[in-house]
Order: structure tokens, then sequence, then C-alpha cells
């Protein structure tokens, strides 16, 4: 298996902290790849040009983190990272979905950012932090009542990395900011060594 990826992406962390938390790391070759670049060493894989991407032994190419979690789950015997059979009452699913809208939504925010002011849309710009808050409101709350605790599933996973994320590569927002149950929660994974040795460059 070949895994393409780029330092900076949360997406691609969920992949990588899943890898090393499976004890597949070492069995799949690496490749960082840039990004939005024309001449990408991506492009010829997969033409969508976004990471994460694994190519499996048989050349068959998978984009999107959550069909690789998938594709994760089936190559060992352990308990599944995203259970998919009701097994957990769904909890999994409904948590992985939450965090994985809070790093869509953050990575539309950083994105707009980038752009030359001139270029940037204050609508969109105000509905990604409004989303970002109110989103991580309700996680403090969930937190609190004891949600992302236990084994470390995929949830709890993408949630750790989307806040490690967002603090070390989206730094105009200070997401600890009112939510100190929350903040305490991810100072707790993040000393997962899966979490340190994945950690994005700050920018
Ligand atoms: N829904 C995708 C999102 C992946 C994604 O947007 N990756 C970004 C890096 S953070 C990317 O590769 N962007 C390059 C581009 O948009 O061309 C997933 O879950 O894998």
């Amino acid at each position: 298996m070949k895994f393409f990826y780029a330092e900076g992406s949360p997406y691609a962390r969920i992949v990588r902290i899943a890898l090393l938390e499976l004890g597949m790391n070492d069995t799949v070759e690496k490749e960082i790849v840039t990004l939005r670049d024309p001449e990408s060493a991506l492009l010829p894989y997969n033409p969508i040009g976004r990471v994460p991407t694994l190519q499996l032994d048989d050349g068959t190419i998978l984009t999107e983190s959550l069909l690789i979690f998938f594709y994760l789950d089936t190559q060992h015997g352990g308990q599944p990272l995203l259970p998919r059979d009701g097994s957990d009452g769904w909890v999994t699913l409904s948590r992985m979905g939450t965090a994985m809208g809070l790093i869509d939504g953050i990575a539309v925010w950083n994105r707009a950012l980038r752009l030359p002011e001139h270029e940037r849309s204050p609508g969109v710009l105000a509905l990604e932090r409004t989303r970002a808050t109110r989103t991580l409101d309700a996680l403090e709350k969930a937190v609190a009542g004891g949600a992302y605790t236990g084994r470390l599933d995929a949830a709890r996973i993408a949630l750790g990395s989307t806040l490690g994320w967002t603090e070390r590569r989206h730094r105009k927002f200070n997401w600890r900011e009112g939510h100190p149950v929350l903040s305490a929660w991810y100072d707790d994974i993040a000393q997962t060594p899966s979490f340190t040795m994945t950690l994005p460059p700050i920018v």
C-alpha cells in the first residue's frame, strides 16, 4: 500500500493517526505531495488531487478519509475504529460526523483567509466562524457529559486531530476560549504518541 499525504492536512492526519494506532504504519509506503499544484506527484494517481489518498496493493485508489477508514477497518482483527453495525448504538458515527463537520467548516474558513483580502467573502468568514463556535459550544457540553471518552475510536481521533490542527494552522481562532472542558480533553488526548508524532507544522 502507498499513502499520499501532506503534513499540514487535518484530513490526512486522522488517517496517519489511525495507521499508527492500528500498527499498520510500517507496512505502508508514504509520499508527501504538494496540493493545488498542476505538477503534484499525486495527480497521476488521483485526479481529485486531494489527500489523504491510499493506493491499495492492486492499484485501487481510495480518496476521502472516511472511505479509507472503512477500508482500514477490514485490514485488522481488532475492534473497528469506525463501527458500522450499530453495536455502539451508532454513537461513533454520530460523533465522527460532528468532528468531520467541524474540520470541513474550519478548512473552508482557513482557505478563505488565505485568499488576498479583496477576494475574501465576509459572509463566508462570518458563517464559518459561527458554525465553528456553535459546534464547539455543543462539543463542550457533550464532552462534559462524557462523550468522546473511552477507547481511541475514529471519532476521538477526528476531534483531537481537528482541535490540534486548528491550534497550529488556523491561529486566528482561539477555539479554547470559552471551552475549558474541551480544552482539558484535548490536552489529554494530545499526549497520545500517535498525536505527538503527527503534529502539523505551525503556520
Ligand atoms: N472530504 C475529504 C477532504 C480532503 C481534503 O480537502 N484535503 C485537502 C487537504 S487538507 C486537500 O487535499 N486539498 C487539495 C485541494 O483541494 O486541491 C476527505 O475527508 O478526505
